[in-house]
């Protein structure tokens, strides 16, 4: 009996565990539309829960406050230490408009970056996080634009792996789940983020068509290897669709925050630029992507998978069943205000404290030559306190701080010559460094 016991409680240990260790990117547009930050804080609050670890964070739009507002929120939530991308294949980079969050998050709440132009390439951040995971381990979520994205999947061998794009997303990517598409009856416009449109949508910089947008979607639709799945408008549904099949609506309840909370600030931003009204609920097309990406089916939806995604250049979205395609799609499972009532709980939970237990020190660490580069590399650190996790590595010469490592590997480029000590301490997403681990310069 006893030990059957301890058999149960190994395998109810390691299911918590397998269920603890589903890893992010989240892939995101801050900017005309709340959804995002509604997402951005669920994220935190489901990661706090243990449910996921947030690995980095990518912008995609050509907003120069967007990734300051990540920056802004991780340091809300006490996690400014998650690296940060921004997509920087843009002719030019703008001032977002006074109309969006974004906006006004980059003035008003405390950041580390100070401009965009700090934020990391985010192909390149994909890349490198993509570099050191195990295999089969990260789940992206992409609730924003395909930019990103796309320019991974065409991006060749470089300092951090000597896969192409397409193949390192083959290797380490265990789902894609994406905000966009259309799947209602098997087919439909899509009018979000894969640059679709219809009747119901006639501005068509944003969110609706848009050739270079649609472009790259198609590309990614029909080039990802790795499952994909998408949460199509109508699962979140926006708001001028209502009548057909029902919005999930969140952010009314944002009100009972306290008045500077980054989150209730957002949604008011984004309504009262535009009107003064005491409404701020707002559609939940991003929030429902994540919820599936980090929860699952559940009770909440039913994934329809086996089949093939196409979107047309007229952003029409069609849905063939094909047995062995990992294509998918989710659709509502049960009622819409059932939903949004977890949706809106898991925005709402009080921000995470700061962890202040340092996780494990790197161990193992060596040089090594991997091609023309000279490379440190280290076993991955632990941090064990629920809701944190290790975002990156901090690496010193003789006490100075030389770089940051968002992997388990670190290009030296030029050998300092002086000789001397690298050290290097693992770092908690609340920015809290381990002891070091030392190595002699060759
Ligand atoms: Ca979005
Ligand atoms: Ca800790």
């Amino acid at each position: 009996m006893k030990s059957l016991l301890s058999f149960l409680s190994v395998i109810l240990f390691s299911s918590f565990f397998a269920q603890a260790q589903i890893k992010i990117i989240l892939d995101t547009d801050p900017s005309a539309d709340p959804d995002d930050v509604g997402c951005m804080a669920m994220l935190h609050n489901m990661a706090s829960l243990g449910e996921c670890e947030i690995m980095a964070m990518i912008n995609s739009t050509h907003y120069k406050q967007s990734s300051l507002s990540i920056d802004a929120i991780n340091h809300f939530y006490n996690r400014g230490a998650i690296p940060i991308g921004d997509y920087k294949g843009y002719e030019e980079k703008i001032e977002a408009p006074y109309t969006n969050y974004d906006y006004h998050l980059a003035r008003a709440y405390p950041r580390s970056l100070k401009s965009w132009k700090e934020a990391l390439d985010g192909v390149a951040l994909y890349r490198e996080v993509l570099a050191s995971a195990e295999d089969k381990s990260i789940t992206v979520a992409i609730i924003g634009t395909m930019h990103n994205f796309y320019a991974l999947l065409k991006s060749e061998a470089d300092v951090y792996s000597s896969l192409s794009g397409k193949d390192l997303v083959e290797q380490k990517v265990k789902e894609v789940v994406t905000m966009g598409g259309n799947f209602i009856d098997g087919k439909g416009y899509d009018r979000t983020n894969w640059g679709g449109a219809d009747q119901l949508c006639s501005y068509t910089e944003w969110s609706c068509l848009n050739e270079s947008r649609n472009r790259m979607c198609r590309y990614v639709i029909d080039n990802c290897p790795s499952p994909f799945i998408a949460s199509g408008w109508e699962v979140g549904c926006g708001d001028y669709y209502e009548a057909n099949y029902g919005n999930v609506m969140t952010g009314q309840s944002l009100i009972k925050l306290d008045s500077n909370h980054i989150l209730r600030r957002s949604y008011e931003y984004h309504f009262k630029t535009r009107r003064e009204t005491p409404e701020i609920s707002r559609h939940s097309n991003d929030q429902c992507a994540l919820h599936y990406a980090v929860r699952g089916e559940q009770e909440n939806y039913v994934a329809v998978r086996n089949g093939n995604i196409s979107l047309s250049t007229a952003g029409v979205c069609t849905w063939t069943a094909e047995e062995n395609n990992q294509q998918g799609y989710i659709q509502k499972a049960r009622d819409k205000e059932l939903i949004a009532e977890e949706i809106e709980y898991l925005m709402m939970l009080p921000p995470n404290e700061i962890d202040p237990s340092a996780p494990s020190a790197p161990q193992n660490l060596k040089w090594a030559k991997d091609r023309e580069y000279h490379k440190l590399h280290w076993e991955a650190s632990k941090d064990e306190t629920k809701g944190s996790w290790v975002v990156a590595y901090h690496l010193y010469h003789e006490d100075a701080f030389i770089g940051r490592a968002n992997g388990t590997q670190f290009s030296l480029g030029e050998m300092p010559e002086s000789g001397g000590k690298l050290e290097l301490r693992a770092v908690n997403a609340s920015g809290i460094e381990s002891e070091s681990a030392w190595i002699d310069l060759p």
